[in-house]
């Protein structure tokens, strides 16, 4: 059955030499010293009151205690070859134009439509819509506007499976940072075409984490479900998808959240967990700012991407991810959830 094969993928028997196997990794002790302090109580492990996420990595270094960690991990990517060329156009802001004067009124049907036809047409693989909520703002951001679209880009399997990259392999990273490219070009474009609507609207592209967190209302908006791996999979890309944001008043409708069983399916598996070579990945849910979640020791994970250019093995061994597995969980997933509705 395709469940218990993918579940069961050898990592050992994996032919990347750039991977330790779990358990064998141990982070160098200049790595660890930037460590500094635990990122868990600040992620709010373990709190049971829902709250803002506090700004985190990839925020300006003076809002975290990472700022040199941070550097070395932007080293440890950009060391790889094609990366510093890969990453220069996903941090290659366009203008933003003045909202027009003159405002186009319309039903907000209409506008969702139009917003969600133009992303497609403009980079975007997968589009959700979302009403704005304080919760996906980082503490001391604001945004005003109450609409977000949620822009999903794919990855390209055959490179993403390279990962970690390393000075002799940038495969992998590089696959990275051009999907954060068409990240910014697509959310940047939406923004723009909001704008000569006479609308407002912001561009939220990554790869710097900026006012959003964009998990939460990619689920919301339909375009996936959390894994255990703490990034959002995708029925469509699995989790080999980045994410980009656009915030708007322009008059939009809400797309539905999409559940097809992947949470479910992160019940019985051990993928990530297995392959994930210091152990960051949680095999239960915990309490996480009042909700109860999948979620990524951070203290684990951050030094193994740190050193190895931003690893990403999770997102590229997730069996969601492999194009020719998916089909099979989809359909697996479907029958057993026609037996055993899931919870709304
Ligand atoms: C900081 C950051 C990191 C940090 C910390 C991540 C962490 N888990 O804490 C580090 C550097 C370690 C990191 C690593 C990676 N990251 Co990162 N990261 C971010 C960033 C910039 C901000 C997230 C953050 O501040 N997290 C800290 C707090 C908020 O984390 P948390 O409470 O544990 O919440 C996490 C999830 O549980 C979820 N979430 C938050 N609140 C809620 C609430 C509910 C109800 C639910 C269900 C979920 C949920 O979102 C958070 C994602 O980190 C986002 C982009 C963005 N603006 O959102 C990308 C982002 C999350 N990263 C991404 C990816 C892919 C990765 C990597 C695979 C690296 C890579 N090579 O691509 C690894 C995976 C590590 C892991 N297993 O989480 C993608 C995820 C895409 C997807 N399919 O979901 C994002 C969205 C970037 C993008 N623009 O696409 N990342
Ligand atoms: S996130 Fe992917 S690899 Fe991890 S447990 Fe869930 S299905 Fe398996
Ligand atoms: S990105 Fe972090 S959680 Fe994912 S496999 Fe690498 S070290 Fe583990």
């Amino acid at each position: 059955m395709a469940t218990s094969q993918a579940a069961s993928h050898p990592i050992a028997a994996h032919p990347n030499p750039r991977r330790p196997k779990r358990g064998s990794y141990k982070p160098m002790p200049e790595t660890l010293a930037l460590l500094k302090v635990s990122g868990n109580p600040i992620n709010g492990l373990g709190e049971a009151v829902p709250r803002r996420p506090s700004p985190f990595f990839w925020h300006p270094p003076d809002q975290h205690p990472w700022g040199e960690l941070q550097i070395a991990a932007r080293q440890s990517s950009r060391s790889c070859p094609g990366s510093p060329e890969a990453f220069q156009a996903a941090y290659n802001y366009p203008e933003l134009v003045p909202v027009a004067a003159a405002r186009n009124e319309g039903p907000a049907e209409r506008f969702a439509a139009e917003a969600t036809a133009f992303a497609l047409a403009h980079e975007a693989d997968d589009v959700g819509i979302a009403p704005m909520d304080p919760m996906y703002v980082f503490e001391g951001y604001r945004i005003d506007e109450p609409w977000v679209i949620v822009l999903g880009l794919a990855h390209n399997y055959e490179r993403l499976k390279e990962v970690p990259s390393d000075e002799t392999n940038g495969v992998g990273v590089v696959d990275v940072g051009d999907q954060y490219a068409r990240g910014t070009r697509s959310s940047y474009a939406l923004a723009n075409w909001i704008r000569s609507q006479g609308y407002n609207a912001n561009p939220y592209p990554g790869p710097s984490a900026g006012a959003l967190v964009l998990i939460p209302p990619a689920i919301a908006s339909g375009l996936g479900e959390l894994g255990k791996h703490g990034s959002l999979i995708s029925r469509h890309f699995g989790a080999g998808v980045r994410l980009a944001g656009v915030t708007t008043d322009m008059p939009l409708v809400a797309t539905n959240p999409d559940r097809f069983g992947a949470d479910e399916f992160c019940m019985s598996c051990q993928v990530c967990s297995n392959a994930c070579p210091p152990g960051a990945i949680t095999d239960h849910k915990q309490l996480v700012r009042g909700v109860e979640r999948w979620y990524v020791d951070f203290d684990k994970c951050i030094p193994f991407f740190a050193e190895a250019a931003s690893c990403g093995i999770c997102i590229a061994e997730c069996p969601w991810t492999r194009p020719s597995v998916r089909p099979k969980l989809l359909a697996t997933m479907a029958k057993r959830l026609a037996f055993k509705p899931i919870e709304p």
